[in-house]
């Protein structure tokens, strides 16, 4: 297999409502499709999830489009290849970047399974016909959040997760736990505590969450092995886990008891794969985390969600959560809780070209 040409959509989407974390708020989302087609004519779709500002990691849109096509983009044009693993291998050399990585990488990893007449998720090895979704709950004040949580359960999500900071922490899930008092339900902080706060995180046990994701620093695994010892809620990287090697340190430290595995941000399938097989070795749960994205990626999502480690539902929303209209057809739908793995060949939703090209604020093709 080879790719003869990329092309680059960068496409813009507003939000139905604006999405809050204490280090951003979303109301635009911008991002790259990237579409890699082979000799015969075939198209494969994978999506770089940067932001356009770097709050949640350093890559932004524009860092993923320059690295795409200056850097990644020509190491795999015209290069004869037997399986997409060997890309991980040719991206090496190319330090950090993983969601252009991702981009790339994904995108022909969707082009080898409809080459081989293959949906994605069975050639990753998926042991499901459906995946248990979860959604956030992150609006801008605790009535807001707290109506949201109220509509997620009637469409019948499994899990709800909501966002978390010392301002908002206590009073957040104190109402959420009056009015949910039995729903699975984990807490978001994106790094907003510091090993200081260990007080005000030892507070929040008694709210029987599954997990708290990212209470602390991204480069500190040490600091939450340190406060796992000391709460009893089970401590979620997210952040803090970029490569294989990441969640070997994290593990052998004890930083964790669970992993939200986020395709982009390990840079690939390949490698999210790998963490995958490390956790479910250990007997450590694991689950899809989300990006705001767009289809291509929910789809690759849903893909992963599919291999049996993945235990707890993932980031998994319908694509009506976010989106007015989303590029994909049919859109990714929550159904009773679960989303339907589809049977088609690759990543089993069509591009809907109308929609993409509405969207699009910017088109390149790459050749070399
Ligand atoms: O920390 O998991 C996160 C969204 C954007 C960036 C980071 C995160 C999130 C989410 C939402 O929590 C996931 C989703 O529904 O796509
Ligand atoms: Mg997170």
């Amino acid at each position: 297999m080879r790719v003869e040409r990329f092309i680059l959509h960068v496409i813009e989407m507003e939000l139905k409502s604006p999405f809050v974390t204490h280090l951003e708020t979303v109301n635009k989302r911008r991002g790259i499709i990237v579409e890699a087609i082979d000799c015969d004519g075939v198209s494969g779709y994978g999506e770089a999830v940067a932001f356009s500002t770097p709050w949640y990691t350093e890559e932004t849109v524009q860092t993923n489009y320059h690295m795409i096509k200056d850097i990644l983009a020509p190491l795999v044009l015209h290069r004869e290849m037997n399986h997409p693993s060997e890309i991980n291998k040719w991206f090496e050399k190319v330090r950090g970047n993983q969601m252009a990585k991702a981009g790339v990488e994904t995108a022909i990893w969707d082009l080898y399974s409809k080459r081989q007449g293959q949906p994605l998720a069975v050639l990753l090895g998926s042991v499901r016909e459906e995946v248990c979704a979860g959604a956030v709950a992150a609006g801008s004040s605790i009535a807001e959040t707290l109506s949201r949580i109220d509509q997620l359960l009637t469409q019948g999500y499994e899990r709800i997760k909501v966002k978390i900071s010392p301002q908002n922490d206590h009073e957040l899930l104190r109402k959420i736990r009056h009015q949910f008092p039995t729903i699975p339900l984990m807490a978001d902080a994106n790094s907003a505590y510091s090993l200081k706060d260990v007080d005000q995180l030892k507070a929040l046990d008694e709210f029987q969450l599954l997990m708290i994701e990212q209470p602390l620093a991204v480069d500190d695994l040490v600091q939450h092995a340190k406060l796992q010892k000391m709460i009893e809620t089970r401590i979620c990287l997210d952040e803090s886990i970029r490569s294989i090697r990441d969640a070997e340190n994290a593990l052998e430290l004890g930083s964790c008891g669970v992993i939200n595995i986020k395709i982009g941000r390990v840079g690939g399938l390949q490698e999210a794969k790998k963490i995958h097989d490390l956790c479910r070795k250990q007997g450590v749960p694991v689950w899809v985390g989300g990006m705001i994205e767009f289809g291509v990626s929910r789809a690759h999502n849903v893909a992963l969600a599919s291999l049996e480690g993945f235990s707890i539902p993932g980031d998994l929303s319908s694509s009506s959560h976010y989106w007015h209209e989303d590029i994909i057809e049919p859109e990714i739908q929550v159904v009773n809780g679960t989303i339907s793995l589809p049977h088609e060949a690759g990543i089993g939703y069509q591009i809907n070209e109308k929609r993409l090209k509405e969207v699009t604020i910017q088109k390149e093709e790459l050749i070399r």
